[in-house]
């Protein structure tokens, strides 16, 4: 589990010092979050949600790492930057549930547009209303745009909200992708050299409504209908404006922060976009954490862009399904800014391959 670090990083995981990270969580006011409401499905007002009132925010005061759990200097992750996605995972998870709709979601939307707009990525929001079980609900997607020379875009997904479950804060489900794909984002926003496609456009979407809201006895009732809203959302606008011809490859990466990670072949997953990862993941030296068995086929956001014939791939670690997935253990404790530097690292690495296959 562990060798591949030991190969890729030396002795940088022995190395490291206690890492603290304060992150000190300020009161942040939504003003003004929503934008005109722009629907791809239809536009109706948003009813207030019934299910599950989230809890208040816990406030965030420091979190400690395990030297173990450290991530390698930035320079050893191909520029990636794992204390930095740390950073914004404790802050995400500092804003406390985070279902479509509430108060805390807003603070995450603000955050990352906020985090984009440090970076100078161009950026989109779409905000529509999806039709739930438990009524119509507000929702938003964001997307940075790194414009190529070229037609192709690459698409990268994560979902950002997390499930209507009480006192769930998402430190894997959903701050840890989404905490990668802004780490992401200062490097492909930034205009360095050595984070530049050759020709294709980097999108970086951040999906609101991944998951079912209809709850039941703490459960979340996971159906076609009652999922994926964000992604629906986002291929179907694509579809519309033509865009969806030039997407190449979908990455979606979810729940990749778990201390102990192991992420496998996803059976519902593009079987060369997969080979291309899981290949540059095994030459850097992580062939302990991309393990070729195969899972599933998992439900998840890269399924609407597969459904309409789109390449694409799910990053998942689903071991956690066994143990504290959808409930309020998914902690910091849990995940780890190593697992979050390894992700990180594999996709840096991989889009040259993806960009180049033919
Ligand atoms: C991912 C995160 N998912 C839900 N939260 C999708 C999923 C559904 C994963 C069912 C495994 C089983
Ligand atoms: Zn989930």
């Amino acid at each position: 589990m562990r060798e591949g670090a030991r190969t890729q990083g030396g002795t940088w995981a022995q190395q490291a010092t206690l890492l603290r990270v304060a992150a000190i969580v300020s009161a942040m006011v939504c003003a003004g979050c929503s934008t005109a409401a722009t629907n791809a499905e239809k536009a109706t007002r948003a009813a207030t949600p019934t299910a599950a009132a989230p809890a208040a925010a816990q406030p965030v005061t420091a979190t400690s790492v395990a030297p173990g759990d450290a991530a390698p200097p930035a320079s050893q992750t191909a520029g990636f930057d794992g204390a930095r996605a740390w950073e914004h995972l404790v802050k995400q998870v500092g804003f406390g549930p985070r279902p479509p709709q509430t108060p805390a979601i807003a603070r995450t939307q603000e955050y990352i547009k906020s985090q984009l707009a440090n970076y100078g990525c161009a950026e989109e929001d779409d905000d529509f209303t999806a039709h739930t079980p438990i009524g119509a609900l507000r929702m938003k997607n964001i997307v940075a745009k790194v414009p190529g020379t070229g037609r192709e875009i690459i698409l990268l997904l994560t979902h950002y909200d997390t499930v209507r479950v009480t006192n769930f804060v998402g430190a894997n489900d959903s701050a840890s992708s989404t905490a990668v794909m802004l780490e992401m984002a200062r490097l492909y926003c930034g205009a360095s050299p050595a984070h530049k496609l050759a020709s294709a456009s980097l999108w970086i979407a951040f999906l609101d409504g991944e998951e079912a809201q209809s709850v039941i006895d703490g459960k979340a009732q996971w159906t076609d209908e009652d999922s994926v809203y964000g992604s629906r959302e986002l291929a179907a606008r694509l579809a519309v404006s033509g865009d969806l011809k030039r997407v190449k490859a979908v990455v979606l990466a979810d729940m990749i922060g778990d201390r102990n990670l192991e992420i496998r072949r996803e059976a519902n997953s593009t079987p060369w976009l997969v080979d291309v990862i899981w290949g540059t993941a095994k030459r850097l030296g992580y062939g302990k954490i991309f393990l070729d068995d195969r899972q599933g086929p998992v439900g998840d956001d890269h399924d609407p862009f597969v459904n309409r014939g789109v390449n694409a791939v799910d990053l998942i670690d689903f071991e956690s399904g066994n143990t504290f997935w959808h409930t309020p253990q998914d902690a910091v404790d849990k995940v780890s800014p190593r697992s979050l530097a390894i992700v990180g690292h594999v996709l840096v690495e991989s889009l040259p391959g993806i960009e180049k296959h033919r």
